[in-house]
């Protein structure tokens, strides 16, 4: 157990320059008014609210930026100045936090904002490893991106892959301590990867369980595959990047990129309660609750509660 203190700096961040729809940046103030902080000190925590976006102007919805684009060569990435130096705010107080050996729970915003979480979090623990949970592999490079989305680039500037097609504003990736290791991070939930993405998941040899491996293994088993492959010693701290569309859209159902076939909610509640068991847990992101895209009251309830529930069964929520 890396907190025997008990102490969560909740960090918020109302980011959504990463993708194209508006409403992601309202994903913090919600899920904190559905309760987020009284559930967690009702289970013992001491909570604390770290804002690194406040009177920045970068928590803005995409309507109210001005787009950019970059391009070169046959590069593409849309908004890298904002989200470049978004990024870099939340990498600090991430980084700032894990120094401290308080655990970093990160609620966004849209996923871009898992760059800083995995640097800042590698900054404190080098050794630490990642579960990405997702429906997607977050993995595209400037030159394999379809989209030029930068919340589907996360874990490829975590490990500084194509670092000369990168866009000046990401710079200060290279003083985070430490690159993600490509045996150091496992996918669980995958059902959309795009053709470049699979490239470079089957060269780098990540281990990446899909809806396949849940189907045919069940969920604790790969649970129990994926730790095993990231972190065979059993000892390392293990930062969990949960975005919400990992879970099927019938649980989670406001957010930019539902993909049909995802987890169960109890699927996706036993991965962050087996590896909270395990005592290795040790840092968290809830991203991609947007509460813009529900249809009804009863999506938006249904989206922001799970988003919650996944934070309270990783912070030691037990059943019974
Ligand atoms: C696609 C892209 C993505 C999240 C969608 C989608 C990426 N692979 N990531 N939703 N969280 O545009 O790169
Ligand atoms: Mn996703
Ligand atoms: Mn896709
Ligand atoms: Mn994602």
């Amino acid at each position: 157990n890396f907190y025997p203190n008990k102490e969560v700096t909740i960090i918020s961040a109302p980011f959504s320059a990463g993708q194209r729809n508006g409403g992601v940046e309202k994903g913090p103030k919600y899920l904190l008014k559905h309760g987020l902080k009284e559930d967690l000190e009702a289970l013992g925590w001491k909570v604390s609210l770290e804002e690194p976006l406040k009177d920045s102007g970068l928590d803005l919805p995409p309507s109210e930026i001005s787009q950019e684009i970059f391009e070169a060569g046959n590069s593409r990435m849309r908004n890298p100045t904002i989200v470049g130096q978004a990024t870099e705010k939340i990498f600090e107080t991430v980084k700032s936090v894990a120094h401290k050996k308080v655990f970093p729970l990160t609620i966004g915003g849209d996923h871009a904002i898992g760059m800083s979480t995995l640097a800042g979090f590698l900054d404190a623990y080098p050794d630490a490893c990642v579960l990405w949970i997702d429906a997607h592999a977050d993995i595209n490079t400037p030159d394999t991106s379809p989209s030029g989305n930068l919340h589907g680039f996360p874990v490829s500037f975590a490990m500084g892959l194509k670092r000369d097609l990168w866009h000046k504003q990401f710079d200060w990736l290279d003083n985070a301590r430490t690159k993600l290791l490509a045996n150091r991070i496992a996918y669980i939930g995958l059902r959309d990867v795009d053709a470049g993405e699979k490239v470079i998941l089957r060269e780098l040899g990540i281990a990446a369980y899909s809806m396949y491996h849940v189907d045919k293994y069940g969920i604790a088993k790969v649970v129990e595959m994926a730790l095993s492959k990231i972190n065979p010693s059993g000892k390392s701290p293990v930062h969990i990047s949960y975005d919400v569309d990992a879970l099927d859209p019938l649980f989670t159902p406001a957010t930019g990129t539902p993909v049909r076939g995802g987890l169960t909610f109890r699927e996706g509640m036993y991965i962050v309660e087996a590896v909270a068991e395990t005592g290795n847990l040790a840092a968290l992101d809830i991203v991609e609750c947007n509460p813009d895209l529900a249809i009804s009251n009863v999506h938006e309830f249904d989206t922001i509660a799970a988003g919650c529930a996944i934070a309270k069964s990783a912070l030691g929520e037990t059943l019974v």
